[in-house]
């Protein structure tokens, strides 16, 4: 990607991500009877930054199969509060213990552990309440099955909770490969297929955006963990190095820092191959893909 098609994917990316700030900030305003440091504690998490890649995904998968961003954009803010919970939870002392996040102190050092628990807990019915409040029963009822597995204990929950799992577990690719399928793909693959639900997409479609997003989310992961042990930790707002040092297991330890980048081109090379009946109209998608790769954040 040249340089200055950088530029304007992060442009058109910078752009999306203010727009689904606002709507996030409008859907948790909330009524006097949630406690103010909890709205306070929820709100800090959920506005203060980051990349908004999730829901930027559910938005351009919507534009691939001829949705818009308007209505796609409820099921893009219920994605990225599922992810947002995940990200509380896991900075917390009994998980992976972080004090940084997203360039600030995580929710727990910001307010308190028990507050932190409970505003994850908060978002979590959220993100159902405004997909089941947004759409229509049969596609709402479509988009909250397809969330709530991709969250649940043989996905994201499961995922996490091998990662915590002890050290004597087999240090091989296809450990790693199986923790962060549910970790980080189930979410990916959920919010391609949103965008591609609530646009009316077909199983075709749909299946397509699930091998896209399959794909993608590996990656990702694979990006991400070469920034752990290569990133610069100022520019991604956590600390780098970190899950080497904790003994995680990660791409550049088991295949090297060149293999590691071999696969994960090749992976978004898969991904990009998967959306080629969708034509023109995906271009955004295969944007982000490509800015996935070259990411420094
Ligand atoms: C607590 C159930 C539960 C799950 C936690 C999200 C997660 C699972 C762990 C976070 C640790 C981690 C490094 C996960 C893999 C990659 C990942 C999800 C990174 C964070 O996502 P980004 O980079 O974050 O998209 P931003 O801040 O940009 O939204």
């Amino acid at each position: 990607m040249t340089e200055s098609a950088l530029e304007s994917v992060s442009l058109d990316l910078q752009q999306t991500r203010q727009h689904i700030e606002q709507h996030l900030d409008q859907y948790t305003l909330f009524d006097d009877d949630c406690p103010a440091h909890l709205r306070e504690a929820i709100r800090y998490s959920l506005l203060s930054g980051g990349k908004r890649l999730r829901p930027t995904l559910v938005l351009m998968a919507a534009r691939a199969c001829g949705g818009s961003d308007s209505l796609a954009m409820p099921a893009a803010c219920a994605v990225e509060m599922i992810h947002t919970y995940s990200l509380i939870h896991d900075d917390l002392p009994a998980m992976d213990d972080d004090q940084l996040r997203r360039g600030l102190p995580t929710c727990h050092i910001k307010f308190d552990e028990a507050t932190a628990i409970l505003a994850g807990d908060a978002l979590i019915p959220l993100a159902f309440e405004i997909i089941a409040e947004e759409y229509p029963d049969a596609i709402a009822a479509r988009c909250c099955r397809q969330l709530a597995r991709a969250c649940g204990a043989s996905q994201l929950v499961g995922g996490q909770a091998d990662d915590l799992s002890p050290a004597d577990e087999p240090r091989d690719v296809e450990r790693i490969e199986q923790i962060h399928r549910r970790k980080t793909g189930a979410l990916f693959i959920t919010s391609v297929k949103l965008g591609g639900l609530v646009s009316g997409a077909t199983e075709k479609q749909l299946s397509d955006l699930e091998t896209f997003g399959k794909n993608l989310g590996l990656s990702f992961q694979i990006v991400d963990d070469l920034l752990d042990c290569q990133g610069d930790w100022v520019k991604m707002g956590k600390l780098a190095r970190k899950d080497q040092e904790r003994g995680k297991l990660t791409y550049p330890e088991l295949l090297g820092v060149e293999a590691s980048r071999q696969r994960a081109e090749e992976l978004i090379g898969l991904a990009i191959a998967a959306l080629t009946d969708f034509g023109p109209p995906a271009e955004p998608l295969r944007s982000i893909a490509r800015f996935v790769l070259e990411r420094n954040q």
